[in-house]
């Protein structure tokens, strides 16, 4: 049985699935400002998972605490029920999902689970504790819905056309959540997210897998990195500003489905010109299709030395680094720097999808209007808060790989 639940009668709780995910992280250290005591729900994992939420975390033994792991689930309803037994919550954020659209395709039965039956198991532990009139519940839902799009810009009434499993899986979840609203009087709301990213988001999504490789390849701890489609376009937000609409939905005066986006579309490929640009590098792309390369065809020394200002003075080449050097495979901070002509970028078929989602980008004017959404961060903003972030990540590395300690990449 959970301690220390509900302290203080006027304090709400709420109860985030998904808490140790990039939204989770965000959403806890939003509600539990706003004074909420806080509840998530947590896999057990061999290895500790929670780097995002550690900064959070409550001695277990010290009294009054407002935020709580759970051991749970999505693929067990016992669970799922016991916890909302016990919390009792005000609101739930339903944000746990196996979410990345290119894996789905690799464990679709599994993701039918968790993303889609998933929610219909919070729904009825919900209804079957007759808690339907005092906890709402958020469900992400998510643009991937609209997949082959039928329409542009995307609204909330834009029919849907998911293009993966994942996206089939989330259109149970986005039906179910509106059929227990209609059915049982339920707040529940779907909060149709487009892509959201941070330095928080999960290191295989495209933005990520950018601003880390383009970190690493500044710092001379990599020279080039692989992706898959670069037309593919995408209406790229801050998650910052996405967690605050969630509960803003679930603040509203009725319970309904909202689209959440910036109105603007930008390709992959320039989502890459902008992070080398936060160095003062361009690119040139050669090629077409598989055979499309970057190079480095200009660097605004200036800008570049502002940015990688604090670099340690000397770095240790890994032994499958093959930058040449001319002091017995060692490089200089000057000798790290990029060169023009240097190869950044090819292209990988196995990051492509065998159903592609091509083009997203929503109007969000009803969030605007009934909620008054008004997005902080710009595009440019969010790839500069990406770009500083990951430069720190990969300067701890390269200390690290100086202070002659193994460090590993991955490359997926
Ligand atoms: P993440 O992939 O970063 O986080 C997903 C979370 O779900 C993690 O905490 C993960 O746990 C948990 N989880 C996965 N499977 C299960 C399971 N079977 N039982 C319990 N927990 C599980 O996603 P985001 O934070 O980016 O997204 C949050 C939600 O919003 C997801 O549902 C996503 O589909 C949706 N969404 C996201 C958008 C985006 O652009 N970020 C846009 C629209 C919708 P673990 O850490 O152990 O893996
Ligand atoms: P998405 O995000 O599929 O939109 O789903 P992702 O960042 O994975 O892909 C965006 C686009 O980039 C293209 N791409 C690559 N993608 C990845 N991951 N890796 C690559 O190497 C690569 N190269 C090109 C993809 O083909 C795609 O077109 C995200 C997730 O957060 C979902 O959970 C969420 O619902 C949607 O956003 C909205």
């Amino acid at each position: 049985m959970t301690k220390n639940i509900n302290l203080d009668p006027n304090q709400k709780t709420a109860l985030i699935t998904g808490v140790t995910g990039q939204d989770g992280a965000y959403l806890s250290e939003f509600l539990l400002k706003k004074g909420y005591v806080v509840h998530g729900l947590k896999r057990r994992s061999s290895i500790l998972k929670t780097d995002r939420i550690d900064h959070l975390y409550q001695d277990p033994h010290v009294e009054h605490r407002n935020f709580f792991l759970h051991y749970g689930d999505m693929t067990d309803s016992t669970n799922l029920t016991r916890l909302i037994q016990e919390i009792q919550p005000d609101e739930i954020y339903n944000l746990a999902a196996m979410s990345h659209v290119r894996v789905s395709f690799e464990i679709p039965e599994y993701v039918a689970d968790t993303d889609g039956i998933g929610t219909l198991r919070l729904l009825e532990a919900i209804r079957l504790l007759g808690l339907e009139k005092k906890t709402k519940i958020y469900q992400a839902s998510t643009s991937e819905l609209y997949g082959k799009v039928q329409e542009v810009p995307q609204t909330e009434k834009t029919p849907f056309y998911p293009r993966s499993p994942y996206g089939v899986a989330k259109m149970y979840a986005y039906w179910i959540t509106v059929n227990y609203r209609e059915a049982y009087g339920m707040f529940a709301c779907n909060g149709i997210l487009f892509n959201h990213e941070s330095p928080l988001r999960g290191e295989t999504f495209v933005s990520r897998k950018i601003t880390r490789a383009v970190s690493r390849i500044a710092l001379g701890l990599q020279d080039k990195f692989y992706l898959g489609n670069l037309d593919a376009k995408r209406d790229w937000g801050h998650a910052k500003d996405y967690v605050r609409m969630m509960w803003m939905i679930l603040q509203a005066e009725e319970a309904e489905d909202w689209v959440i986006a910036t109105g603007k579309t930008t390709s992959v490929r320039d989502f890459v010109k902008m992070s080398f640009a936060e160095l003062g590098v361009e690119l040139e792309f050669k090629g077409e299709g598989i055979h499309e390369k970057a190079f480095v065809s200009n660097i605004d020394n200036d800008k570049y030395d502002s940015v990688i200002a604090s670099l340690p003075k000397q770095s240790q080449l890994s032994n499958n680094d093959n930058r040449s050097t001319n002091n017995g495979g060692r490089i200089t901070a000057n000798e790290q720097r990029l060169v023009i002509g240097q190869e950044v970028l090819n292209i990988d078929p196995k990051y492509f999808r065998p159903t592609e989602v091509d083009l997203l980008i929503g109007d969000a004017s009803k969030a605007k209007n009934k909620l008054g959404w008004v997005p902080k961060y710009e595009l440019a903003d969010l790839v500069k808060d990406m770009m500083q972030s990951d430069i720190k990540l990969m300067q701890k590395e390269q200390y690290l790989k100086d202070g002659g300690y193994e460090t590993l990449n991955y490359f997926e």
